[in-house]
């Protein structure tokens, strides 16, 4: 049977994924009331949040590595749902400190003060874990694969899952993790590769393709990743691990040339630029034990028409973005 849950803790819920799920346990009333526990880094917006009623949702603008917050946060709430996290690899390449700190440390006392507080936890987690696949290779990750992680930000969430399976084994915290695939949709940060190419065009700056373009991504709909999150949450075996993933595989150079048509440029209207240090090469997703054990299903199947209504989404709410694509732009400038 369901577990129901009224009170939860989001942390992250000012993010691109976390806020999605925050619309979507609220607008289906799916829980009472969610505090949202994040710190507003570069990558945090509370308009993410608009439109959402005061008193259902409360933000809490706080630090995950702060135990004491902690302690006086989560005492009266039913489960924590971790979002939290320093999410972008060229970002930790260039400087892998913070991801140590907010991936690593900050996993670690959300779940001492799960255990504290004997609070369900649910831990959001990256496909990146594993490391990547061959183009050619006639197969996906799939949960029991061993983690072979290649970036700064990637060992950090790979370190995170570790903890949370030896809290579950060791302090009988009750856990799940779920490791999903490259999520698309609008209220993305314009540093990750999608928005920043749809926000080039807007721009009249040609997109930047790294390497020679032919990496493999496994695209999914935030709103799927939010759907099967809430499935995990309330079916999933305590301990377990699921993959989330809608078999979107799709090369770079297709994703940036479909972006490219639909905004009416040539398919050739880019730059070819250095390539990422240790660029994962290719991630597929193996969503078997997902569909097979708790029956969750993507409803976001057309990838065409999801980029249509997000170039539509960023072409909209230039007010959301600009602000941050000066800076992100600035950041680039430093390495590329
Ligand atoms: P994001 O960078 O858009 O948002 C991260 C949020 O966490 C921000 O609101 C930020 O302010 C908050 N935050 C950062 N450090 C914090 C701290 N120390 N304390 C409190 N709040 C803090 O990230 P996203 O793309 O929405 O990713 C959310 C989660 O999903 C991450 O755990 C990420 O690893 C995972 N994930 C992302 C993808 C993807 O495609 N983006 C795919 C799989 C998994
Ligand atoms: O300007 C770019 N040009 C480019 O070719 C950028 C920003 C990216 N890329 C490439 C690198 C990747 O192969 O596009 C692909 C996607 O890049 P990102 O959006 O940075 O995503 P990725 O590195 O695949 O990681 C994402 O999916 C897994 C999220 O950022 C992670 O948080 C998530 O864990």
């Amino acid at each position: 049977m369901a577990e129901s849950f009224d009170n939860i803790i989001v942390t992250g819920g000012c993010g691109f994924i976390g806020s999605n799920f925050v619309h979507y346990v609220i607008e289906n009333d799916l829980v009472g009331h969610v505090t949202v526990l994040d710190k507003l880094t570069y990558a945090g917006n509370p308009r993410n949040l608009n439109g959402l009623p005061e008193d259902r949702v409360e933000l809490v603008v706080g630090d995950i590595c702060d135990a004491a917050l902690l302690d006086r946060l989560v005492p009266g709430h039913d489960a924590i749902v971790h979002y939290a996290a320093e999410s972008h690899n060229d970002n930790s390449i260039a400087d892998p400190e913070p991801f140590l700190k907010t991936n690593v440390e900050g996993t670690y006392r959300l779940l001492q003060a799960a255990r504290s507080h004997g609070v369900r936890f649910h831990h959001i987690s990256t496909d990146e874990v594993y490391g990547d696949l061959a183009l050619d290779e006639p197969r996906r990750f799939e949960p029991d694969d061993p983690y072979r992680p290649s970036s700064p930000y990637s060992s950090t969430k790979a370190s995170s899952d570790l903890l949370v399976r030896a809290w579950v084994r060791t302090y009988g915290v009750r856990a799940t993790i779920s490791n999903c695939s490259n999520n698309y949709g609008p209220y993305q940060h314009v540093e990750k590769f999608i928005p920043r190419q749809i926000t080039n065009v807007i721009d009249g700056v040609r997109p930047k393709l790294y390497g020679d373009g032919r990496n493999v991504r496994d695209w999914i709909h935030t709103e799927d990743h939010s759907s099967a999150v809430w499935r995990i949450l309330t079916e999933g075996r305590i301990g377990e691990t699921y993959l989330i993933g809608a078999n979107g595989e799709r090369s770079n150079i297709d994703v940036l040339r479909a972006i490219l048509e639909r905004m009416g440029k040539g398919s050739d209207d880019f730059d070819w630029v250095r390539d990422r240090p240790g660029h994962d090469r290719r991630y597929a997703i193996d969503p078997s034990k997902l569909e097979t054990e708790l029956e969750w299903r993507p409803r976001h199947t057309d990838f065409l028409g999801g980029l249509d209504q997000t170039i539509a989404w960023y072409r909209q709410h230039e007010s959301w973005w600009r602000p941050a694509k000066i800076a992100a732009e600035v950041r680039y400038a430093q390495f590329e």
